[in-house]
């Protein structure tokens, strides 16, 4: 059995990048007989750039009704957002004691998003690394779906996790990553990754004449400039996005054809289309129902809080004992 954590950031509107880099390993995991899920909308870490505060309730709404949508089921998995649970931020400054400073200085999300936002180099974006940990390390899970842009943030989890453990005795298992098949999905801009900070994405909730308009427009290889002239598959985020969407023989086919020169790239994007539009259709189809009805949402993440917060207050209570912290329930030292 595994104890499966993830999340996002209500940062904007969750895209294809999220979708096949990680929801949908999200319902897949949950699936598998045995696991135990648990997914969280971070909006603690959506505040370490710029944000309208206002803005924010809608955007989380957004966030867990994506989740919903993308074919979470609540009943099964804990869906809940993160501002709920206190003990994130809690052990989040516990695990900064253990936390190095030229550990976080390696992070390059850091040096990205820094530069990014030049004008709100805030402490709380050079530390977000840590928070992560604590999400993970708060529900003792063992296995994260993420994309690769994750994987150096899981990797100083797992460096915390084994410090804590050193130090203070065996409290938390070691969290491992698990990759998709489309662990980097670039922007439609070509030169980052799709983010829903930098407007280079498709959107879950685009129409299908958007999603066609967005792809007509999508970079490729761009050594392939003129018709019939061979492309290289593993250059192309068409092809990255064909590995996610369409099926094992379109795939072969498109990567046969591709470097034949013998598929043009526009029917290349439009076989593409296609594919992401059968995947995306049943996630609009119930992103509709959940608008009409939003108790639906509300009433989960209510519940998805209640029980994330049972295992958090009691890893806290393993944390303290552990580290010799002394809280209320402690008694007095002889
Ligand atoms: N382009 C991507 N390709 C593959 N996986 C991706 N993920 C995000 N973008 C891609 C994965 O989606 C999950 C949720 O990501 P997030 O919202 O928590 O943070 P992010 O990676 O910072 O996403 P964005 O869209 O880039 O947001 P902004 O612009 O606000 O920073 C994670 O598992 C992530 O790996």
């Amino acid at each position: 059995m595994s104890r499966i954590f993830s999340g996002a950031q209500p940062s904007g509107a969750l895209h294809i990048g999220n979708f096949y880099g990680a929801m949908q390993q999200w319902v897949a995991l949950e699936k598998e007989p045995g696991n135990e899920t648990i997914f969280c909308v971070v909006d603690a870490h959506a505040i370490t750039v710029e944000y309208e505060a206002k803005d924010l309730p809608k955007r989380v709404f957004e966030a867990a009704a994506g989740y919903l949508a993308a074919g979470l089921n609540p009943e099964k998995s804990i869906v809940f957002i993160q501002s709920d649970v206190k003990e994130h931020m809690e052990l989040s400054w516990y695990l900064t004691t253990l936390t190095m400073m030229g550990e976080l200085n390696r992070m390059t999300q850091f040096k990205e998003k820094s530069e990014q936002h030049q004008e709100n180099n805030n402490a709380g974006l050079f530390t977000y690394p840590v928070l992560m940990a604590a999400d993970i390390l708060l529900y003792k899970a063992d296995l994260i779906p993420v994309g690769e842009d994750q994987v150096q943030h899981l990797e100083l989890a797992r460096d915390i996790c084994r410090r804590f453990n050193h130090r203070f005795g065996k409290v938390f298992p070691e969290p491992k990553p698990r990759l998709s098949s489309a662990p980097r999905i670039m922007g439609l801009d070509g030169k980052h990754k799709m983010s829903k900070s930098r407007g280079n994405t498709i959107d879950l909730e685009d129409s299908p004449k958007v999603i066609e308009k967005k792809l007509k427009g999508a970079f490729t290889d761009p050594l392939k400039v003129a018709l019939g002239s061979p492309g290289r598959p593993e250059v192309c985020n068409i092809f990255t996005l064909h590995k996610a969407a369409s099926s094992p023989e379109v795939v072969a086919e498109v990567d046969r054809d591709c470097r034949s020169g013998a598929l043009p790239c526009g029917t290349c994007k439009m076989r593409l289309r296609d594919a992401m539009l059968a995947d995306l259709q049943p996630v609009q189809e119930r992103y509709v129902e959940l608008r009409k009805k939003p108790s639906l949402v509300t009433e989960a993440v209510a519940q998805g809080a209640e029980r994330a917060r049972a295992i958090a207050k009691s890893t806290m209570a393993d944390v303290y004992g552990a580290m010799g912290l002394t809280s209320s329930s402690q008694k007095v030292p002889t």
